[in-house]
Parts: structure tokens; sequence; C-alpha cells
């Protein structure tokens, strides 16, 4: 190629940018109107087949309650969503919905990690998009019946407690770094609205004494007992029962200015990246490795331990964000969906469901906030395509029993509306519908406001 044909090349080039950019940003929209149409036929599904109760099961076209009383999942865990998506006559229907028929005084025992992070964060979202101080005087009620859970010797939480009488399931002693460290965003913002430090403090106090139990190297377990503070089960990882915890060191720093949060989350992810980190074929991936030793025990990695990337962000390692989100991605596109986990070293499913999960989507949308990469936005399109063929049901959306098979379970927890849909409809929508940097999502992707904005 001569010297002319190449500028005329760039010139061309230079004057298709902005029209390539317009067609760009046009595709996104349509992707994230379609998100929104994909959302509208979950929440007419669950209006129709489950109103009132927790949960729409959308095979059986029936309803799912968790406990012996709705607690409303579906509608709180949704509303935020609804009011971002700019549905506004959806968010008032599950607003009256809450408003008009949530209560806690049942007498029956709940899981207060799910509490905390599907109501209480839903509440307390809801209250600073809308403002109806109704939201917050729920979020106050429930976050007082669920204080006895830190009445424990060592301060770290129980599991269960009784909503009515607060009693604690006391045949229940053990319980994991994710339970115990994933209630401080929640109960720390409850305290800023109330201005009653009481909710932070035990939440603080929780993840502290956690922290203090580290092994030599810097590392947790998965189970541990809240009482005698001795550990159960020595896998460290950054799967379930462990995730968010670290991830709740790094937003609690971000969200309350709170520095020992930051020492304890540098430390942390220092261990885990030293230990816990693997390189096989030259693709980086999080296994499984004995809390004391670093030995390595197991190469697995699923769907939950895909969250990583976005915490990495946070703390401000893009480049470790990448590489893994391209782990991630090859393990979603195994099968055309991702299973709940693999063996990284053979690429063979070890867990073959699909729960609907949001993690793969949650990374996808912060590293495009941090990079602005289209990959991204591309990896994006790609998996709400296989989101829709594989999962989408008459009534709403179905998980995955086994995703080599593709055939459909029924069940669509309210986290698919919490969290999935909104991850992949703020991944494609413009920048206007929420100012990333002014919020702190909790695990559940309620936003918080961070208080500089
Ligand atoms: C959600 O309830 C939360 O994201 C939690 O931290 C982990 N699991 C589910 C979604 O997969």
């Amino acid at each position: 190629m001569n010297r002319l044909q190449i500028s005329i090349l760039f010139v061309l080039g230079v004057a298709m940018m902005p029209f390539c950019s317009r067609e760009r940003s046009q595709q996104y929209s349509t992707l994230a109107d379609s998100v929104k149409t994909e959302f509208l036929h979950s929440w007419n599904a669950y209006k129709e087949y489950a109103l009132g109760h927790d949960a729409l099961k959308p095979l059986s076209k029936t309803a799912h309650d968790w406990y012996a009383h709705s607690l409303l999942m579906t509608p709180v865990d949704a509303f935020d969503t609804m009011v971002l998506m700019g549905l506004e006559k959806e968010a008032a229907e599950a607003k009256q919905m809450v408003l008009d028929s949530l209560r806690f005084d049942h007498d029956m025992e709940v899981q207060a990690f799910e509490i905390t992070i599907r109501l209480l964060g839903g509440l307390l979202s809801g209250y600073e998009l809308d403002g109806d101080r109704r939201f917050l005087e729920l979020a106050t009620d429930l976050g007082n019946r669920l204080l006895p859970i830190f009445d424990s010797p060592t301060g770290m939480p129980y599991r269960y407690v009784n909503l009515l009488t607060g009693k604690i399931r006391s045949s229940e002693k053990r319980s994991n770094p994710a339970e115990i460290g994933t209630l401080l965003i929640e109960f720390g913002t409850l305290s800023k609205h109330t201005e009653n430090p009481v909710y932070y403090d035990r939440a603080k106090k929780a993840l502290t004494e956690l922290y203090k139990r580290r092994s030599d190297i810097g590392l947790v377990g998965t189970w541990i007992d809240v009482e005698t503070g001795e550990w159960i089960s020595q896998s460290s990882h950054v799967g379930g029962a462990i995730d968010s915890y670290y991830e709740y060191l790094v937003k609690a720093w971000l969200l309350f200015g709170d520095e020992e949060c930051k020492r304890m989350a540098d430390e942390s992810l220092q261990a885990v990246h030293r230990y816990v980190a693997d390189t096989v074929r030259s693709e980086l991936w999080y296994g499984r490795v004995d809390m004391h030793s670093g030995e390595r025990t197991m190469r697995v990695f699923g769907s939950l331990e895909a969250f990583f990337p976005a915490l990495l962000c946070l703390a401000g390692d893009v480049d470790r964000a990448a590489a893994l989100q391209e782990s991630a991605f090859r393990m979603w596109n195994l099968h055309g969906i991702e299973p709940e986990s693999i063996d990284y070293n053979s690429m063979k499913v070890t867990g073959s469901q699909y729960h609907l999960r949001p993690e793969i989507i949650e990374s996808a949308y912060y590293l495009y906030q941090y990079t602005r990469n289209e990959r991204y936005r591309e990896m994006g399109k790609k998996m709400f395509a296989d989101l829709v063929k594989y999962c989408r049901t008459e009534a709403g959306y179905a998980y995955l029993e086994d995703v080599t098979t593709g055939k459909q379970a029924d069940a669509m927890e309210s986290f698919f509306l919490a969290e999935t849909l909104k991850y992949f409809y703020l991944l494609f929508a413009p920048d206007d519908v929420l100012d990333f940097d002014s919020v702190i999502f909790n695990t559940e992707a309620h936003p918080v406001r961070r208080p500089t904005s």
C-alpha cells in the first residue's frame, strides 16, 4: 500500500468515526430497551402468577415463599431496578405492594444474610431513590429484629433469627465469612439514616472479629464456629460462602471512608493474589487452597467467583480484573451459558446448573466503566442473547438444571430482577441513567449513595 492509499484510508477512517460511534450507541440503546422488555416480561409474569409472594416459579406458573409468610422478596428486590429503568408505573405498583403489605412481626426464623442483602438493602436503596420515609421505617424495624444475631460470645453473627421473638437458632453455631462479613453496607447505611450507630458498630465488629481470625498467611477458611471462633473448614477461595466478605471490606472503605476496612482489604487481597490466584495455559484463575499452608487443593472456578473482576476494579487492579474476566467469559462460552463451576484445568463442568446469576455481567459492567473498552459491552451482548435463548419461558425466566443439555428448572430468584437484568441494563444504557461513581452497590446490586455525591 502506498502513502496515498494510506492517507485516503486514514481520512475515510476519521470521517467514519462519528458515524460508527453513533451507530454503536444506537445499537446499545436498543439493547438496553430489550433488557427493559425482558424485565417487564418477568415482572408481569410474577404479577400474574405469584403476586404477593416471594418469587415466581416460571415453569409451573405458581408461587414460592421462602418461609411461612411472604416477605415480598421480588417486589423489594426489583423496585430500584424499576426506578433506574424509568418504569414509573411498575415502580409505583411495587412500592404500593411493599408499603401496604410488608411486615416483619412474624413468628418465623429467617436467614439473616439473605434478608439483609435483599430486603434491608432493597428498602434502604428504595428510601434513597424515592425519598418516602416509610421505606426507612420498614428498614429500621427489620434492622432491629435482626440485631440479636450479633449476640454471640465473639460478636460474629448467628445465621438464623426469629423475627418476632428475636431468638437465634442455637443449634446452628457455624457460619461463613460471606454471611458474617456481608452486613456492613446495609447496617452502616441504616446507622447513617437513623443516626443510631448501633447497627454500624455491631456489623463492623463482626467483620473485624472474622478478620482477626485469618491464618498466619492472611487467608480465611469457609466455615467457622461463631461461639468459639475456631475454623471448621480450612478451604480458602473467592467463591460462595467467602466471596462478599472481600467485597464488603473494599466497599465499606469506599462508602464510609473507613480506613481500617481499607487496611484489612489490602492485606487480605494481597494474600488472595499470592496464594489463591493460579495461572493455567497463561490464563488467570482463582481456585482453592488450604488457608494455613496455601497449598492448592482444587482448580475450580464458577459463576459466583465471577464477581471478582468487579471487586478488583474497585480495588484499583484493572489489569488482573481484565485477565480474569477473559477466563470467566471462556467458562461462559464452554456451553453457551456459564455453569455453576468448572475444573479450569480440564475445562470440564463440575456444577452443571445456571441459577440466572449476575456476577459475570456485573464484572463486565465494572470493566466497561473503568476502561470504556467496547469489548465488555460486546461480551454483554453475547451473554444477553444466550440468556434469552436458553432461559426465557412463557412466564418469566427459568434457571438451568444443566447447561450442557439446556434443561430448565422451576425457579426465578429475586436477584434476577435485582441484579442480573439491572447490570445488563446499566452496561448498555447511556451514562446519565446512573453516575457510577456516586454509588456503591451492595452485593444484591442495590445502589447506596456515596457521601461525596
Ligand atoms: C446474590 O444473592 C448475591 O449477589 C450474593 O452475594 C451471591 N449470590 C447471589 C447471586 O448469585
